[in-house]
């Protein structure tokens, strides 16, 4: 079979949920990928930041491969040896008291909005069904009703009312309409990426989330951080709160906490928070599982042991750098933070930013398009200042490739 063979087959077996690049990928390894006729490319989405580790890390192939020959699910039902071991791990990594696991990063975020609800019933006393969540206009976090119904964006939403009420959309990046909603009385919390990645990386001016913080302490608002795609060295450092030394009351965790090995996320908070849910009042089949304990403590450790914050804040400057330096007629704006990067495509002889996406696949690079004239650059983050320069070099032939 071909790479229109597997294509073709998708389109006739498979729900069009999706509209991928054309290729076909079978094998990975670090930062690279081939597809089913061998060919190599270098892959700068690591599956929207989920691979921060590198496709697979042979110590993940061994974690996964161990426990899969022990044991891989009791459900909650019973105790298992692994989830204690990786609850302690998790919260002395990030400072909490205590961790919820689930698996998806949709789950980890509507765990987040379940613990702000009760919280603000149980201690905020916040009158029964009345609890408000202010969010950001331009976020992303996830698929689901509830969580679509925080979107602004028509193409999540759109179509899948009636919408789960109780959400207050104000501008990203405005402390003054923040300051505004967190002063009504029945707001529990306050959910924001530290950086808005699927919007197109768009990074908020330096000191918004330390103000955030503080206007939800000054309010009594709890401060949540969806770091599922910012988290995990992915910025630079550990968390992207880092880089303002903010510490949120509720922190969500998914994507690269597995090293894209197995579908995993989190929810860490004290407590206070914490304990406001009850045995029976939440959870899920695979959430806490012994396989995804194993893997998450070895992709955590694997940030530490390979130092890749560090990597990513000097790969990502190299990147940004040399993007700018290339003086394309496609590239309108480089920004992003670490190897969180994206390239504004204006676009030129009629080609916009998917036919920057396809010559960059034939030079051998894989990215792809978000919002229309935007792509984002997020590369493992294990990849070395030799195959940055070699990506780099791809990219450019690409760009003036189409620029003829
Ligand atoms: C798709 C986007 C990225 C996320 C943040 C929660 C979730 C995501 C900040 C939910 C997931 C994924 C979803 C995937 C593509 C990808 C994506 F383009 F959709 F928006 F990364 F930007 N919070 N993002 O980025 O986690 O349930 O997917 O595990 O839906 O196409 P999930």
């Amino acid at each position: 079979m071909h790479t229109n063979d597997y294509i073709n087959r998708e389109l006739r077996y498979g729900a069009h949920n999706y509209h991928p690049l054309p290729v076909v990928l079978e094998k990975g390894k670090g930062v690279h990928v081939w597809d089913v006729e061998g060919k190599q490319y270098f892959d700068f989405l690591a599956s929207y930041s989920a691979v921060n580790q590198g496709h697979c890390h042979p110590r993940l192939v061994n974690a996964i491969t161990q426990q899969a020959q022990k044991l891989t699910l009791t459900s909650r039902a019973f105790y298992n040896n692994m989830l204690g071991e990786w609850e302690e791990y998790m919260n002395k990594f990030f400072g909490y008291d205590k961790m919820l696991p689930m698996n998806s990063g949709a789950e980890g975020v509507e765990t987040a909005l379940k613990l702000a609800r009760k919280w603000g019933y149980n201690v905020k006393n916040i009158p029964e069904n009345e609890a408000k969540i202010v969010v950001c206009n331009g976020n992303f976090h996830g698929r689901t009703i509830t969580i679509v119904s925080m979107s602004s964006d028509p193409d999540s939403y759109g179509g899948f009312g009636p919408f789960t009420p109780g959400f207050v959309k104000i501008p990203y990046n405005d402390t003054e309409a923040l300051e505004s909603a967190l002063s009504a009385p029945d707001v529990a919390a306050f959910l924001a990426e530290p950086i808005q990645a699927e919007a197109g990386v768009y990074l908020p001016e330096d000191g918004y989330l330390k103000k955030a913080k503080e206007l939800c302490n000054k309010n009594n608002v709890l401060f949540i951080a969806d770091e599922i795609q910012t988290g995990i060295a992915r910025t630079g450092k550990m968390l992207a709160v880092n880089h303002e030394n903010v510490r949120p009351d509720i922190l969500i965790l998914g994507k690269a906490i597995s090293g894209g090995m197995y579908p995993i996320s989190c929810v860490l908070a004290n407590d206070e928070i914490m304990l406001t849910i009850k045995p029976g009042e939440h959870g899920s089949t695979f959430g806490g599982n012994p396989m995804a304990a194993a893997i998450a403590m070895e992709a955590l450790q694997i940030i530490k042991d390979e130092k890749l914050e560090e990597n990513s804040r000097k790969m990502g400057e190299m990147f940004r750098e040399e993007m700018k330096d290339f003086g394309s007629s496609f590239i309108d704006e480089v920004r992003g933070k670490g190897l969180l990067n994206a390239i504004t495509i204006k676009p030129t002889n009629g080609k916009t930013a998917w036919d920057v996406c396809l010559a960059m696949k034939e030079n051998g690079v894989l990215a792809k398009p978000t919002h229309g004239d935007i792509i984002r650059f997020t590369p493992p983050l294990i990849i070395n200042e030799e195959q940055m320069a070699d990506a780099l070099k791809k990219i450019q032939t690409a760009l003036k490739e189409i620029s003829k």
